[in-house]
């Protein structure tokens, strides 16, 4: 199994050795699982104390976003965004080591949050939604994830149709990576993700998870983010974001058995103990490691 470095400032992010957990930070009012921070005037203290929290329960980086991009949302004003982020990332920056990756769409707010502390940046448009974002990425030189998504948040739910969602996605990606690199951006700074429930349905995202050692071949790891999201309350009659846990579980030790390098989870100690028990299956068991 091939082990790869990805550079991001002064850390280190080790992909192939084994599955990396990333800690979804949402400081909002409004994200879809009802995990959002942004509540009450000590906001920031409660983000501080999650992210802590996170990191103790083993997460390996922290994904910092300010707005919610669940299905049907609308774009949060770039100044509102910069409130919430900056000062989140910055706190969270003295508080904790690991890699701070920051979750927009937007230039300013990337170029304010790797300003701020963050080491990476989290685009679920893949560079599309703002002109200016393969510049604040490649001027960085920080990893960057590029995400596949059908429309925008406001549309991509509304029928969704594909031929073949996993040789189109495939091809997303990596005409994305193409793009990316031809503004400077390393191919070996690039993560791809399928973008598990943007623009897709059930059948589509579950399609994915099943065909993930399809995204392989394009020679940059491999992110999923089902944490949490409607298909796994559909295939389980209807359950509630809250009673999801179990089900994002299964998705993410399937998801370890067919090659993802990074899982992106609210439900980090749940998550990483579902990791390490599928790791030690499917990559073997080092007691001592
Ligand atoms: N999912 C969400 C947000 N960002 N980034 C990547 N790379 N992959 C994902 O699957 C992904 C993502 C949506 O989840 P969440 O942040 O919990 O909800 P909301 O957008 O409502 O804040």
């Amino acid at each position: 199994m091939t082990i790869r470095e990805m550079r991001c400032g002064s850390r280190r992010m080790r992909f192939g050795e084994r599955t990396l957990v990333m800690g979804v930070l949402n400081v909002t009012p409004d994200s879809f699982s009802g995990d959002g921070l942004l509540v009450g005037v000590d906001w920031l203290d409660r983000v501080v104390e999650t992210g802590r929290r996170m990191v103790a329960d083993g997460a390996d980086l922290l994904d910092v976003g300010g707005e919610s991009t669940r299905p049907g949302s609308d774009p949060v004003p770039v100044e509102e965004e910069l409130r919430r982020v900056v000062p989140a990332v910055a706190a969270l920056r003295d508080a904790v080591q690991v890699p701070i990756s920051v979750d927009t769409t937007k230039a300013e707010v990337a170029r304010a949050a790797l300003a701020a502390g963050a080491d990476l940046v989290n685009d679920v448009s893949a560079l599309r939604f703002d002109p200016e974002m393969a510049r604040v990425v490649a001027e960085a030189g920080c990893p960057v994830v590029l995400m596949h998504m059908k429309g925008t948040p406001k549309d991509m739910q509304r029928d969704p149709q594909y031929r073949d969602v996993v040789a189109e996605v495939r091809d997303f990606l990596a005409e994305r990576i193409r793009w990316a690199e031809a503004r400077g951006i390393r191919r070996d700074q690039v993560i791809v993700d399928p973008g598990f429930g943007f623009g897709k349905r059930p059948e589509h995202n579950l399609a994915l998870v099943r065909h993930l050692s399809a995204l392989r071949d394009l020679g940059c790891p491999v992110l999923l983010g089902p944490s949490r999201k409607s298909t796994i309350g559909i295939v389980l009659g209807g359950l509630p974001p809250a009673e999801r846990v179990e089900g994002t579980g299964a998705v993410v030790a399937l998801a370890v058995a067919f090659g993802v390098d990074v899982v992106r989870v609210h439900d980090v100690r749940a998550m990483v103990r579902v990791v390490r028990v599928a790791d030690a299956v499917v990559r073997g068991w080092n007691p001592v490691g």
